[in-house]
C-alpha cells in the first residue's frame, strides 16, 4: 500500500479525504494545527514556511496531496507565508527527497474573474479574483516548471467547493462532492501517465462552468450532480452584489474592492469602471 503525505490535513478537503481514502493508502497528515490520527493514520506536526518541517514531512512518501495554505481571501503577509513560501518549500523538499507525484490543490479562484456566461477549460490563462487566487496560479506554475525542469508529476486540481451539499447558487456550479474529491484525487495519484495536468475539482453539475475534459481525458467519471439540491438552495438564495452575480469568483471578485482614488476633474461625475 502507497503511503501518502497529506497537508492541511485539518482542513474540510483533507477531512473529506481522509475518510474517503482511509483503508486504501497509508496516511501521514500533517498540519500547523493538532489533530487526533485515526487508525492507520499518522500525524506530524509541522509548518510548511519552515523548510526543514517540509523536508522532514516528505520524506519516505510516495505521493503528496498538498491541501495546506491559507484557504481565503486575506491578508498578503499569511498568504505569502503559506501559499508562496509554504508551497515552494512543499515542491522543493518532494523534488530534493525524491518524491515525484503531487497533487495540488488548486482553486477555482485563479479562474474567478472569468465571468459566469463563459465555459472554461484547462488551456485558459488565469484570472484570478484576488491575492488568494494568484498564489494559486503561483502553486500552479511552480508545479509546470517542477515538471518541465525535474521530471515531477504534478497533478493541479482547480477545486471549485467540496461539501457533502451544495450551499448556495454560486456553489451550484462549483461543487465537488466528497467522493468525487477522491475519485479526482485518486487519478491524480495513481494515473500512469502524468506529467502536468490541470483538471477542475468539480462534479458533474448541470450549471457548470467548466470544461472539464481534461479530467475525463484522464478517466474522471463524476457520480454526482448539485442539481437535485437546487431548489432548496435556490428556495434560500438571497439577491447578491452585481459583480459578484457576474464574475464566476463571486464575493472574492468584490471584497476589498476600491474605486479609483485618483481625482477626477470637476463636474465630470464618478468615474466609470
Ligand atoms: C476556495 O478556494 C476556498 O478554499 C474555499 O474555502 C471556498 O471559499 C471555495 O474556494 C469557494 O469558492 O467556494
Amino acid at each position: 500500500m502507497k503511503t501518502l503525505l497529506i497537508t492541511g490535513a485539518t482542513g474540510d478537503v483533507g477531512s473529506h479525504l481522509r475518510r474517503e481514502l482511509a483503508g486504501r493508502y497509508h496516511l501521514r497528515l500533517s498540519d500547523r494545527r493538532p489533530l487526533k490520527p485515526a487508525r492507520n493514520e499518522i500525524f506530524v506536526k509541522a509548518d510548511i514556511s519552515r523548510m526543514p518541517d517540509a523536508l522532514r514531512i516528505t520524506k519516505g512518501v510516495d505521493a503528496i496531496v498538498h491541501l495546506g495554505g491559507y484557504s481565503v481571501e486575506g491578508p498578503w503577509e499569511p498568504i505569502l507565508k503559506a501559499n508562496i513560501i509554504g508551497c515552494y518549500n512543499v515542491f522543493e523538499a518532494a523534488r530534493r527527497n525524491g518524491v515525484r507525484r503531487i497533487v495540488f490543490a488548486t482553486s477555482n479562484h485563479a479562474v474567478g474573474f472569468y465571468r459566469r456566461d463563459q465555459t472554461v477549460d484547462h488551456r485558459v490563462y488565469p484570472k484570478p479574483d484576488g491575492r488568494y487566487g494568484v498564489s494559486k496560479v503561483f502553486g500552479e506554475m511552480l508545479g509546470s516548471l517542477y515538471a518541465d525542469k525535474y521530471g515531477m508529476e504534478i497533478f493541479c486540481m482547480r477545486i471549485g467547493n467540496v461539501n457533502p451539499r451544495p450551499i448556495d447558487k454560486r456553489r451550484l456550479s462549483i461543487w465537488l462532492s466528497p467522493r468525487d474529491l477522491a475519485q479526482l484525487v485518486t487519478i491524480g495519484i495513481e494515473h500512469p501517465e502524468i506529467r502536468f495536468e490541470i483538471v477542475y475539482g468539480a462534479s458533474a453539475n448541470t450549471r457548470t462552468w467548466y470544461d472539464n475534459s481534461n479530467a475525463a481525458r484522464l478517466g474522471y467519471r463524476p457520480q454526482d450532480n448539485s442539481e437535485a439540491y437546487a431548489p432548496d438552495v435556490l428556495a434560500r438564495e438571497k439577491p447578491g452584489h452585481p459583480r459578484g452575480e457576474m464574475y464566476q469568483g463571486g464575493l472574492f471578485v468584490h471584497s476589498e474592492e476600491v474605486t479609483n482614488p485618483a481625482p477626477l476633474p470637476r463636474g465630470t461625475g464618478r468615474r466609470k469602471r
